[in-house]
């Protein structure tokens, strides 16, 4: 480390070899060598409203020195002596970022460095940068979830895998990158952290969520819906499953009168485009509904509540868990176009949790 600084090669550059302790924005430690290049003192001029500490140091301390270990310092200003001490304020903005806060002031003098490579926001994804360190003469410091160089890189693969790597995370939106590094870019996704036990779940939102009123046509299929996922793509959500344990979706259809799946009635659509004949709470290939697993439905000669086709208020649902098929891309409907049939789906949010 020591070889890589060279004190005193130029005047205005100084090194030090500790790291400074970046307690107002995070808990982590700038290691290692940093230099400034320190602009000749600007007198009678004086930047204000970016001071965040403020310092009384004899007159024979240079005021730089302290700026160069303050990890966010990028200028200073000095005041004028009294009584052999001089007041140094560090600021992390300089003149070239805000030339309108350059103000004269009298008996002060500015000083802000030669580069500053922060100044075009080089650290992506709300990272802070700081100037000065390593040979790229920046450093980026990365929000929760990010990291590489200028923390363009999502860290985590899931909620579950975000949850892993820190127990202590709040709900919220966060960017995962289910493929890893490469192939399909990050997303951003809801992570509800308690749901589960708190194994963190993956929640994906689309455009059909609410009670949907199905009503008004006759034949197999004959009203449709497709369903549009926020913010990720079926690729996107097939890797999600793949790194998922668990993935689920709550599908129900409400009826009168009218039929589910009997006859080829209704389906919906796997994420793979293909025709699925069984509902929630069912097992997959079954042909069934939730009742139809235990012989539970209105009339027991059909696996679905709603193929009673009984002139009665009936409804279908449940949780769709097969993660190779899921999410849910359409749905279909027929035998509600009599005058008092009807129905009402219902789907889901797309949950994903646990890690695979
Ligand atoms: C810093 O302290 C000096 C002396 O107490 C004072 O004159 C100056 O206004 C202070 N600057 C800021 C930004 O608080
Ligand atoms: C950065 O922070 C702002 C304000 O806190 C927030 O609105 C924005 O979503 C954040 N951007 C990223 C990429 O995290
Ligand atoms: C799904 O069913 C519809 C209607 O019967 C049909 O047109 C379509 O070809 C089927 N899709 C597949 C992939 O079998
Ligand atoms: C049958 O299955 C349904 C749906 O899963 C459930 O609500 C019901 O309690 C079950 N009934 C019996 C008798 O097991
Ligand atoms: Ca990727
Ligand atoms: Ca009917």
């Amino acid at each position: 480390m020591a070889g890589r600084c060279f004190l005193g090669l130029v005047l205005l550059l100084v090194c030090v070899f500790w790291g400074a302790w970046l307690s107002h924005i995070t808990n982590a430690q700038v290691d290692g060598c940093r230099r400034l290049k320190f602009l000749p003192p600007d007198d009678g001029q004086y930047l204000a409203e970016h001071v965040f500490l403020n310092l009384t140091i004899g007159i024979y301390t240079p005021c730089h020195h302290r700026c160069v270990m303050e990890s966010r310092c990028v200028s200073i200003n000095i005041g004028p002596p009294v009584n052999d001490k001089v007041v140094c304020e560090l600021s992390d903005s300089d003149h070239i970022l805000h030339p309108q806060h350059l103000k004269p002031r009298q008996g002060w003098s500015y000083r802000g460095i030669t580069e500053n490579p922060c100044v075009s926001n080089p650290c992506l994804n709300n990272g802070t940068c700081f100037t000065g360190y390593t040979s790229k003469k920046y450093l980026c410091v990365c929000t929760f979830g990010f990291k590489g160089e200028n923390c363009e890189k999502a860290t985590a693969l899931s909620c579950s895998d975000l949850k892993n790597g820190d127990p202590t995370v709040s709900s919220g939106n966060y960017v995962i990158d289910p493929d890893g590094e490469g192939g399909l870019v990050p997303f951003t996704v809801y992570c509800d952290m308690t749901d589960k036990n708190g194994v963190g779940v993956t929640v994906i939102s689309h455009d059909s969520e609410s009670r949907t009123h199905v009503k008004g046509c006759d034949g197999a299929g004959c009203y449709s819906r497709h369903i549009h996922y926020t913010g990720a793509s079926l690729f996107h959500l097939a890797s999600l499953t793949s790194v998922s344990s668990h993935c689920e979706q709550f599908i129900k259809y409400e009826c009168y009168a009218s039929m589910l799946l009997r006859t080829g009635q209704g389906w919906w659509v796997s994420r793979d485009y293909s025709n699925m004949t069984y509902w929630g709470g069912a097992s997959p290939g079954s042909g069934k509904c939730a009742c139809g697993m235990n012989n539970t439905c209105a009339d027991p000669k059909y696996g679905c509540n709603c193929d009673a086709n009984h002139k009665a208020r009936r409804e279908d649902s449940g949780l769709l868990t097969d993660k190779t098929k899921l999410p849910v891309t359409q749905l279909f409907f027929g035998d509600n176009g009599g005058r008092k049939e009807h129905g009402y789906h219902t789907l889901g949010k797309f949950k994903c949790y646990g890690t695979a």
